[in-house]
């Protein structure tokens, strides 16, 4: 067995964290040999709850999970941590102005910035999950100037896994038959779910579904699957984003099969004419410890027009942060 690697998850005691602990505990996250050590970091209100969690994964026995601490400390929580995955954020209620919403969120992921730019191992890397998730993964690595902004991800993973099992569905195919599914752009209804690249058993997905059924119903489908889920189950995405995480970090820390990628919100380095710096959709590879851009790609003008509105959006969210100096 490998060496222990300490996980903090934020937002423990919340909906995401109670699907994603046990995942992670077991072994899903990083995979069956590695041991793991789970900090839970919540804010004080939440420190019982978690605590009754944490008496749940002691009743797991499971074996790779070596330790358990509890903090409502950022400073403590991310001490010596390897993955940091930042759930925990605002939720926006109801008549909240977004600038509020934003400044209540860079107030959260700002210091746990900072606190994983002093505190947390060399090789951190994070995954934040908190909506907006684009924007405050980008208020977080701003706030670590000594931690490569390359280190800091927004997840993405539940939008492309959506996408694939839309297609899936739609052409009669197992999941396990679709490579190269694409979502650029911000965690939001302004995606882009993108099926130009995919196959399906080695064939183009373009070539089994018509241009109606992907602009009419496969793209707002995907981008307002979260309303469609809180409209049915009364309740937000929590065992379908829990599992994107561990698929997240899975790939990023073991690399993505050959012959595929997946969707990940990364730093852009201008790839694709997305201005630098702002944390987009990409399809990208990791080679087990880092993620790339997927170069190349040629991009239809259905494609441009999605990149672009994304562009505009995270903008707009870059510079309101900016206004409010959270940035
Ligand atoms: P819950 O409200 O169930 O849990 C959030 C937890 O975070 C609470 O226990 C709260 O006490 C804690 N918390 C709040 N501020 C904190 C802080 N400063 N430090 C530590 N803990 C803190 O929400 P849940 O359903 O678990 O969702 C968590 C976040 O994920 C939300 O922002 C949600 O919008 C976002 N989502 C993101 C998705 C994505 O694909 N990127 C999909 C699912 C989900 O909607």
């Amino acid at each position: 067995t490998k060496s222990p690697v300490t996980v903090t998850v934020t937002g423990a005691a919340g909906q995401i964290g109670y699907a994603l602990l046990f995942r992670i505990a077991s072994g899903a996250l990083l995979g069956p040999d590695t041991p793991v050590k789970l900090n839970m970091l919540e804010i004080p209100q939440g420190v019982k709850a978690a605590e009754g969690t944490a008496m749940e994964l002691n009743d797991c026995a499971f074996p790779l999970l070596q330790e358990i601490n509890i903090f409502d400390d950022p400073n403590q929580a991310f001490e010596g941590a390897n993955v940091g995955l930042l759930v925990g954020a605002r939720p926006r209620t109801k008549g909240m102005e977004r600038a509020d919403l934003l400044a209540a969120n860079g107030g959260i992921f700002g210091p746990q910035g900072k606190a994983i730019n002093d505190h947390a191992a060399d090789d951190i890397r994070v995954l934040v999950v908190g909506n907006p998730a684009n924007t405050n993964a980008l208020i977080a690595a701003s706030a670590a100037p000594d931690v490569p902004a390359s280190r800091f991800t927004a997840m993405m993973r539940l939008d492309h896994n959506r996408a694939i099992a839309q297609l899936a569905e739609k052409v009669g195919a197992p999941v396990a038959d679709i490579k190269k599914m694409a979502v650029w752009g911000n965690h939001s209804a302004d995606q882009y779910p993108d099926v130009s690249y995919a196959t399906v058993a080695g064939k183009p997905a373009a070539d089994l579904v018509d241009a109606a059924w992907l602009d009419e119903y496969f793209v707002p489908t995907v981008a307002k699957r979260g309303a469609a889920i809180i409209e049915a189950r009364g309740a937000s995405s929590a065992a379908s984003a829990a599992n994107a995480a561990i698929d997240h970090v899975y790939n990023w820390v073991n690399g993505t099969p050959e012959g595929d990628w997946v969707t990940a919100g990364v730093a852009s380095d201008g790839s694709y004419g997305v201005p630098e710096g702002l944390v987009f959709g990409f399809p990208c590879t990791s080679n087990g410890g880092e993620w790339e851009i997927v170069q190349g790609l040629e991009i239809s003008d259905a494609t441009r027009a999605g990149i672009e509105r994304n562009i505009k959006a995270l903008e707009e969210e870059r510079d309101a942060v900016r206004e409010l100096g959270v940035l």
